[in-house]
């Protein structure tokens, strides 16, 4: 037995955070084009499960095309696709997939725990749909048939009452257990599994994101990356005497041109905003955003010995204009004196 196990593609979700328009609309065509991928996969090595553990779609976002641009993609799937719905989708009655016929190979679980047995496999897949943002449930007098292959679906942060929380004991009872809501993929027990999202959904989603295949003949439970692009945070440190065009080539130098960037400024400089802004303007990447860590630089860069033109600079104050004004004074006297 064959099994894809995905969740949290979140469709739709960039329209929700800050990112540009543009920028907005080509993830959200990377999220069509890894799911449309995973598809595939599963036709390809002939899986005969494909799971999807909630948070498919954000809610607010997520509109009849785009439901039927989902259910075309299912409809080309050999496998039996099951679904249940978290907290970005959950099931009350304006839910959109209660609105429309669903493809024969489709099964959504409703919001009371329930199982789908497909007799030729000899497995039972439980599954259990929000019906709210948040959702809790007691599993604890739940029994599970072991003359079956017993497979879990369920949308849970093990430890957070708002979402669904499971104990151990109901975990251990299955074969395997897809989990969803977590980004980052991982094990919680040797037969519990998040796959962690689709693809990278913002800077905190770090890394490849993707799937996970299970083949029970081969004892094989992988991770299958289908994200092409990464959300990279990405910390420079600025060196006082690196000059402007070494800085850039030192942050363009690390970027990748598909990828997304937050660029964490650390260091010390007097031209701290300087930089900010020269970066803004010359740096090239498919997107990025600046956080500037740095912090004033109180000294002058360069060696003046002359202690005159020293304290004449010490006698300007901190406020805006006489901070503008010594620095206005400092260039004039480096390009006077020192042809700096
Ligand atoms: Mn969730």
């Amino acid at each position: 037995m064959k099994i894809i196990h995905a969740a949290d593609l979140h469709l739709k979700k960039f329209y929700k955070g800050k990112l540009p328009l543009e920028i907005s609309n080509i993830l959200l065509e990377d999220t069509w084009r890894a799911f449309r991928d995973v598809a595939n996969f599963s036709n390809e090595v002939n899986a005969d499960i494909f799971l999807i553990a909630g948070d498919l779609f954000e809610r607010e976002f997520f509109y009849l095309r785009d439901l039927r641009r989902f259910l075309n993609i299912i409809e080309g799937i050999k496998a039996k696709v099951f679904v249940v719905f978290g907290n970005h989708d959950y099931l009350s009655s304006d839910n959109l997939f209660l609105k429309v016929d669903l493809p024969e190979n489709l099964y959504i679980f409703n919001s009371e725990l329930d199982f789908y047995e497909l007799k030729d496999l000899n497995t039972r897949i439980y599954g259990i749909s929000y019906d709210n943002y948040n959702f809790k449930k007691d599993f604890s007098s739940v029994k599970l048939d072991k003359n079956f292959i017993n497979i879990g679906l369920f949308h849970s942060d093990l430890r957070d009452d708002r979402y669904m929380p499971l104990d151990e004991k109901f975990l251990r009872d299955f074969n395997y257990v897809a989990l969803g809501h977590i980004h980052k993929r991982g094990s919680i027990f040797s037969n519990a599994y998040y796959s962690g999202s689709l693809i990278p959904l913002s800077f905190k989603d770090d890394g490849e994101k993707g799937i996970i295949f299970l083949d029970d003949e081969k004892k094989i439970i992988e991770f299958k990356n289908f994200s092409k692009r990464k959300f990279v945070n990405l910390e420079i440190k600025i060196n006082k005497d690196m000059n402007f065009s070494e800085i850039l080539k030192n942050v363009q130098d690390k970027i990748s041109a598909e990828d997304l960037y937050r660029i964490i400024l650390k260091g010390s400089s007097h031209n701290r905003m300087e930089i900010e802004s020269f970066l803004r303007e010359n740096l090239s990447a498919f997107y990025f955003e600046i956080i500037n860590e740095m912090t004033e630089e109180k000294e002058l860069d360069y060696e003046i010995k002359d202690k005159y033109i020293l304290e004449l600079l010490d006698t300007f104050s901190n406020s805006d204009i006489e901070r503008d004004a010594r620095e206005i004074s400092k260039d004039y006297i480096l390009e006077q004196y020192y042809g700096i």
